[in-house]
């Protein structure tokens, strides 16, 4: 094998193992509870998400129509939600109270309307 195309094996191998990293980033560990919402044109379901402070959590997206987003930007959590796949951010509350989550892509005519609440109990 010449030097090119080693080279060329080996950046399509590392291309593909962080194509697979990223994939599975976030992986919900043993006792963390997962909570999965659904996204569709327009609105969460469920549109408002307990968790204790402190508690962590795997939030686990997908939709049934277009892509949307999902930005809690109070509580630096957002993600993209693409048509047959899941995507997933771990969320580990340190303040309790209401916070605000909405879709950021523009999905259609009633996309202003595509929000949510999470909130946070102080818990034990
Ligand atoms: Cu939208």
């Amino acid at each position: 094998m010449d030097l090119k195309a080693y080279q060329l094996r080996f950046v399509t191998l590392v291309f593909a193992l962080a194509t697979a990293c990223v994939a599975h980033f976030v992986t919900a560990q043993p006792g963390e509870r997962v909570v999965t919402v659904v996204a569709e044109r327009f609105q969460y379901t469920p549109a408002e998400i307990r968790v204790r402070k402190g508690e962590p959590v795997v939030l686990e997206f997908t939709t049934r129509d277009v892509t949307m987003g999902f930005n809690a930007p109070e509580l630096g959590v957002r993600a993209d939600i693409v048509p047959g796949q899941v995507a997933r951010v771990r969320l580990v509350p340190d303040q309790a109270g209401t916070f605000a989550f909405y879709c950021d892509i523009f999905c259609g005519s009633g996309h202003e309307e595509m929000t949510g609440t999470i909130v946070v109990t102080e818990g034990s």
